[in-house]
């Protein structure tokens, strides 16, 4: 069982408005129904299903080339789910976050980080989200949301959840896995502060089973891991649900090995699923998929 819990509280964050397609709101009703609760259950897990964060619909869509757009109803929200992780975590169990737009990894992150001094970061995706408002190609938000958790971004994204309290994840405690389109401003972010991003070459040439081995060896000086992941980092033939597909990306299989030897290395501490778009899904595949992924990393195995 991930760092000794036996409860585990599920938090759905069912929010669109840092992502360009519309849709991904409706992610966590999505992972529900693919039964993740069931799922959770075999396992033997005590499963408190929180509900959904109350989201705003704001009237006006954002004017195209905006920097941030709907800026205010995601630092509301994201503060609304810092506390509500913190909250889980004092409790003792688990928090197991459903997206939503992965922007919502900036107000989990924070939360987390009340509770677990130097934590770590997986980021499974097809991207690195690392872009500010200097750089971001779109302004959509969910492509800022690791670069906002590194200590880089907007003054209002930076102070969500009580800001400065405590320090920005460390570079060296944050790995990319699965990268395979990064914007010229984000890859010269990364670079500068040496995080270390698994790239889908790196994946060809050395094996997930290589590279997840690396990963949670760089991971090990952290006093715990907070999973990110994105279901665009798999291959859009196994996730064709989500609003920002990229071709060429991480197998099924991949996927599941990289999920168990997570398990296997005891130190997660919390984990969201984020970006499943179920309208532009085939038969809720992705969610279910999202749902075999989250079994594997709750110590499920074949055999
Ligand atoms: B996701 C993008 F320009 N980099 O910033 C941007 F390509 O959470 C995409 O990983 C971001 O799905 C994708 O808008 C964010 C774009
Ligand atoms: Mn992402
Ligand atoms: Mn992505
Ligand atoms: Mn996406």
């Amino acid at each position: 069982l991930p760092n000794g819990k036996t409860d585990i509280s599920i938090i759905g964050v069912p929010i669109d408005l840092g992502a360009d397609r519309r849709g991904v709101d409706m992610g966590p009703s999505a992972i529900r129904c693919a039964g993740i609760e069931q799922k959770l259950e075999q396992l033997g897990y005590i499963v408190h299903d929180l509900g959904d964060l109350a989201v705003r619909r704001p009237a006006a869509r954002p004017e195209p080339g905006e920097r941030l757009k709907y800026v205010d109803e995601l630092v509301r929200v994201n503060g609304k789910l810092a506390d509500k992780t913190a909250e889980e975590l004092e409790k003792g169990r688990f928090p197991l976050i459903l997206g939503g737009d992965h922007s919502i990894a900036i107000g989990s992150i924070k939360g987390v980080q009340r509770h677990v001094p130097r934590l770590g970061v997986l980021w499974f995706d097809a991207h690195c989200d690392a872009n500010t408002a200097d750089t971001t190609p779109s302004g959509n938000i969910h492509g800022m949301s690791l670069a906002v958790s590194l200590g880089y971004g907007s003054r209002r994204l930076l102070g969500v959840g009580g800001g400065g309290k405590r320090d920005p994840i460390r570079p060296e405690d944050v790995v990319i896995i699965g990268a395979r389109s990064i914007d010229p401003g984000e890859k010269a972010l990364l670079r500068e502060l040496g995080v270390r991003v698994y790239t889908m070459h790196d994946i060809d040439r050395r094996g997930m089973d290589q590279v997840m081995e690396e990963a949670l060896y760089r991971l090990s000086s952290a006093d715990g891991v907070h999973l990110s992941f994105d279901l665009d980092g798999l291959d859009p033939n196994d996730a064709p649900g989500v609003g920002t597909p990229v071709i060429g990306g991480v197998s099924y299989r991949e996927s599941h090995l990289a999920m168990e030897m997570l398990a296997e290395s005891g130190k997660l501490v919390s984990a969201e699923f984020v970006e499943v778009n179920p309208v532009l899904d085939y038969r809720n595949k992705t969610a279910h998929t999202a749902v075999e992924l989250i079994g594997s990393v709750f110590g499920e195995q074949i055999m």
